[in-house]
């Protein structure tokens, strides 16, 4: 028997963080049960007295939001990480190691607009948040290793507010999903002196089977080790190692390819999408040069089948290794399919 790759089980390298998928592809033979119904609409206003996020409103704490009129960035009122932490004291057993960690959380309103999300902002909004993670880039990075801008979107992934932000955390230590990229990616480096992604990239742009859109500066693929059903990578077509490197076109370009996949995603269920999305670029503060980091976004949507049925990745995937059915391919082609 011949091993078909689009009809045998098997598993992918995650060449990112040397992890290991299963693929299932024979279960999708199975007949495609996505729903298309749409679910209610549901209207918010523009603007909510009781959201702590809009302009001019009251946060936790009394703190009063300013009028703002594009981006505005807060430190959070419940931060999980605190800029002044005493050492941990020496001497504990080796089998229950701890390590302090100092760093920062914000919260980054993309909007004024309560109704929106980032997939129906104007590009010249979106453009600003693109800017905005960039200033928070240079400025955190000036004090930390490492700066996690990301989003929680839609109640499934735990986002408190539908009005449309992020959050960003600057912290003095590599955390375990960046480590493990590093990693790869200077090995990758040291035996070939290419960035791993950029050779990615263009390997995915001469197959093409997974891209999902492309634009003069970026590509949006789902990854050949994808996990979540519709993940997706985004990807500049040049070494670029951090987000403040993007020059005005490609911020640009990044607005636009941003929105093209958020439509996508929204289109694929008729519903606003969920999503936990976020970027990884070089270390910053003093970490040593790194030439072999390429700057990149990842976007993990949990949703399977339709607007309610989620993937769990719980049994197998908590106790082996993530397992999925719809292979890469088939999931950009779907999402190649629902269109903008
Ligand atoms: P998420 O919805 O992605 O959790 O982000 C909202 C953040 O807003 C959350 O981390 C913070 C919460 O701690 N927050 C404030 O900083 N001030 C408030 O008044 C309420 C919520
Ligand atoms: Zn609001």
């Amino acid at each position: 028997m011949m091993f078909k790759p689009t009809e045998h089980p098997h598993r992918r390298r995650n060449a990112l963080t040397g992890e290991w998928v299963t693929v299932s592809p024979h279960r999708t033979q199975r007949p495609w049960l996505g729903q298309v119904e749409k679910p209610p609409a549901t209207r918010r206003p523009a603007y909510d007295p009781d959201c702590y996020l809009c302009p001019g409103n009251a946060r936790a704490g009394g703190i009063h939001n300013p009028e703002y009129t594009d981006t505005f960035v807060f430190t959070n009122d419940f931060a999980a990480l605190l800029p002044d932490v005493s050492p941990v004291s020496p001497g504990g057993h080796p089998l229950q190691q701890a390590q302090a960690v100092a760093g920062t959380c914000r919260v980054l309103c993309f909007s004024p607009r309560h109704d929106l999300t980032l997939t129906d902002m104007g590009l010249p909004e979106i453009r600003r948040v693109v800017d905005t993670w960039a200033e928070q880039v240079v400025e955190l990075g000036q004090r930390y290793r490492w700066v996690q801008l990301f989003e929680n979107k839609g109640e499934v992934m735990g986002s408190s507010n539908p009005h449309p932000h992020g959050q960003i955390w600057g912290l003095d230590t590599l955390p375990n999903e960046p480590a493990k990229e590093d990693e790869q990616q200077r090995h990758y480096w040291l035996s070939t002196s290419r960035p791993l992604l950029l050779d990615y990239a263009e390997l995915e742009l001469s197959q093409g089977e997974r891209l999902v859109c492309v634009n003069d500066d970026w590509l949006v693929v789902v990854p050949y080790w994808a996990v979540w059903p519709y993940e997706t990578l985004l990807l500049p077509r040049r070494h670029v190692r951090h987000l403040p490197h993007l020059n005005d076109e490609e911020r640009d370009t990044l607005a636009n390819i941003l929105k093209q996949l958020l439509t996508r995603y929204d289109h694929l269920f008729a519903t606003s999408f969920p999503y936990s999305m976020g970027w990884h670029g070089a270390p910053t503060g003093d970490s040593p040069p790194s030439p072999h980091w390429q700057l990149h976004a990842h976007f993990y949507p949990p949703l399977l089948r339709s607007a309610t049925v989620k993937k769990f990745m719980v049994g197998y995937e908590m106790l082996g290794e993530p397992q999925r059915d719809l292979t890469a391919e088939q999931a950009a082609a779907r999402l190649r399919a629902a269109g903008t």
